[in-house]
């Protein structure tokens, strides 16, 4: 069943030159890569991305170091979208486990991740739990006209495409 997600390079993983490494694991996958960008987090997209966690007690701290305040900061992360068979199982295989202190060591997040001694994940990338989740984040993230491939139904607004 092919399934689309959304990856990003957190900003831990961009001031540490991580971006690169982590687009060949994922081309080394079968998955397509279908849109790529280089976003300026906002407060607003990163509560909108992570709105599900708003009750955690982390939630501040998580917002703030996926804006980069906590990496010099580094506002600017990569996003990308990604299809294929089980994109979601690959993705999160490739990534490990959300802590990457139990993150498997091969892993993206066991290799590359820490934990701060405020008890922040600083886990490289952040990939889309489910099939629902990939949907709203890619169209959270992007634009119709920045992704390469019809994927989800859009309508017009004026003179733009948007997501229906
Ligand atoms: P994942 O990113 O593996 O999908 P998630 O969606 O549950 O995990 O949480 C989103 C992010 O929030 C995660 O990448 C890091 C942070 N986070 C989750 N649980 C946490 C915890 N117990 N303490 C600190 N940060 C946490
Ligand atoms: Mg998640």
């Amino acid at each position: 069943m092919k399934e689309q997600i959304l990856v990003i390079v957190k900003p831990d993983g961009m001031i540490k030159g991580h971006a690169g490494h982590v687009l060949t694991r994922f081309e080394e996958t079968d998955l397509r890569l279908i849109g790529a960008r280089v976003v300026k987090v906002t407060e607003e997209l990163a509560q909108a991305h992570y709105h599900h966690l708003c009750d955690k007690p982390f939630f501040g701290e998580l917002i703030h170091f996926l804006m980069g305040d906590l990496h010099n900061h580094q506002d600017l992360v990569l996003a990308m979208a990604f299809t294929g068979d089980d994109a979601v199982k690959k993705g999160r295989e490739i990534a490990g486990a959300t802590n990457p202190e139990l993150a498997d060591p091969h892993s993206i997040r066991g290799s590359m991740g820490r934990v701060t001694t405020k008890g922040v994940f600083e886990n490289v990338i952040h990939v889309s739990s489910d099939p629902v989740e990939g949907e709203r984040e890619i169209k959270l993230w992007f634009t119709p006209e920045e992704i390469a491939m019809d994927l989800f139904s859009t309508t017009t607004s004026g003179h733009r495409k948007v997501w229906a």
